[in-house]
């Protein structure tokens, strides 16, 4: 039999991948997400793929219990995938109501399933941000402490699922996922925006990198990766809460360095750390121990953080700048620039 899996937020970073990965299994796909550009981004990143006509995309949102429901009646998906969000931390400190609401949604999702088709099995996309300054590394069991209107709002998604499951048996479970970057990572990430304005500075149209925080520390891997964690999580004979993570943490300084080496340059020319673009509150170091995830599912991350950092710039850069070569043309070093 077939499987099907039904995907919300399914044009964002791990939707698409989740989605390659899914139609490589033999899954066929509903997915649903409420951002037309990225919907219409999806579609054409799908156009090569020679499973594209067992995916089915729609526009809408996952807050809409009337869409979820005949969404849900309609495709009976054996797996739910709930990877919609107001994703940006930073973003949720002015818009902390629609951060919410969105996290939120999964308890609508849940209710719906249990009452309409309740032999999906749910997987809920939770954060390392729950833990806020917990010490490092964060375990299964460490305390969450969270430090943004995204994190708590994630943080009572995670616990009402938790305690739904334990009330109604039915197959629910969270990833604590770690950062996850890759070369469809969103501009607004830290990642993208190194990597993006490293390339700007490369091809001459930018003499500066403005960002926030540089001494935060954060455990990155790669999104692929991450979305086979999700799916392995949907496989177990019981559902569980994993923490989805590399183990290692690096700050956004090292970040920073490890783009800017791969063009030869010194980032110390370039970036400055800007007052205005630092949060309210930040974890100072997330850092994840996925032994459990590692001991239950198999699973283990292998794209070591140079091979991310270097596939992220290549596709910002483009195949015609190597990196073999230590200096791209267009660079203009700026040593007075301030720090
Ligand atoms: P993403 O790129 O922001 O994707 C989320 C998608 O959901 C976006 O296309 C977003 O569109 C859409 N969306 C937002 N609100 C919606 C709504 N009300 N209804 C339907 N769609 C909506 O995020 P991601 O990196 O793929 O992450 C996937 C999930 O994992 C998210 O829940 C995120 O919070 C969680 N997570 C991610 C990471 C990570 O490092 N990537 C780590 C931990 C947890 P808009 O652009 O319009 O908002
Ligand atoms: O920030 C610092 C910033 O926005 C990383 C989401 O997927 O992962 C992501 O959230 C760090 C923070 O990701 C800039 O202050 C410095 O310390 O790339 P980010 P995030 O906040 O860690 C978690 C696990 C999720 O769940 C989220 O959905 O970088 N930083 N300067 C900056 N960050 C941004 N965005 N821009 C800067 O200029």
């Amino acid at each position: 039999m077939k499987q099907v899996a039904l995907i919300t937020g399914i044009a964002g970073q791990d939707g698409s991948y989740l989605t390659e990965l899914l139609l490589s299994k033999g899954y066929s796909i509903v997915g649903f997400d409420n951002h037309s550009v990225r919907m219409q981004q999806l579609r054409l990143r799908l156009a090569d793929n020679p499973h594209r006509s067992r995916v089915l995309l729609e526009l809408g949102d996952v807050r809409d219990r009337d869409f979820m429901t005949h969404l849900i009646l309609s495709s009976r998906p054996d797996e739910i995938y709930n990877l919609a969000a107001q994703s940006h931390v930073g973003v949720s400190f002015q818009q902390p109501k629609v951060t919410a609401d969105t996290a939120l949604a999964i308890k609508g999702l849940l209710e719906i399933s249990l009452e309409i088709h309740p032999v999906a099995r749910i997987f809920q996309a939770s954060t390392s941000e729950m833990f806020g300054d917990s010490p490092t590394p964060q375990t299964e069991h460490s305390n969450f402490n969270p430090l943004s209107p995204y994190a708590e709002a994630k943080l009572e998604a995670h616990e009402f699922l938790i305690e739904f499951r334990q009330r109604h048996s039915c197959y629910a479970c969270a990833g604590i996922l770690f950062n996850h970057e890759s070369p469809l990572r969103r501009e607004e990430f830290v990642s993208r925006k190194i990597t993006r304005g490293i390339a700007k500075i490369v091809s001459g149209d930018s003499t500066e990198l403005r960002l926030g925080n540089l001494a935060a520390r954060r455990d990155w891997g790669h999104a692929k990766e991450y979305v086979e964690a999700m799916w392995l999580m949907l496989q177990q004979e019981r559902p569980e809460e994993f923490v989805v993570a590399t183990g290692k943490s690096r700050s956004v300084e090292e970040f920073v360095a490890s783009g800017f080496a791969l063009i030869g340059e010194n980032w110390r020319d370039y970036v400055v750390s800007d007052q205005e673009l630092f949060r309210p509150s930040d974890p100072p170091d997330l850092c994840g121990d996925a032994a459990e995830a590692y001991r239950k599912l198999a699973w283990q991350p292998k794209i070591p953080f140079a091979e991310l950092v270097r596939e992220m710039l290549l596709a910002e850069i483009g195949p015609e700048n190597s990196l073999a070569i230590p200096r791209v043309t267009g660079v203009i070093p700026n040593s007075s620039r301030t720090r």
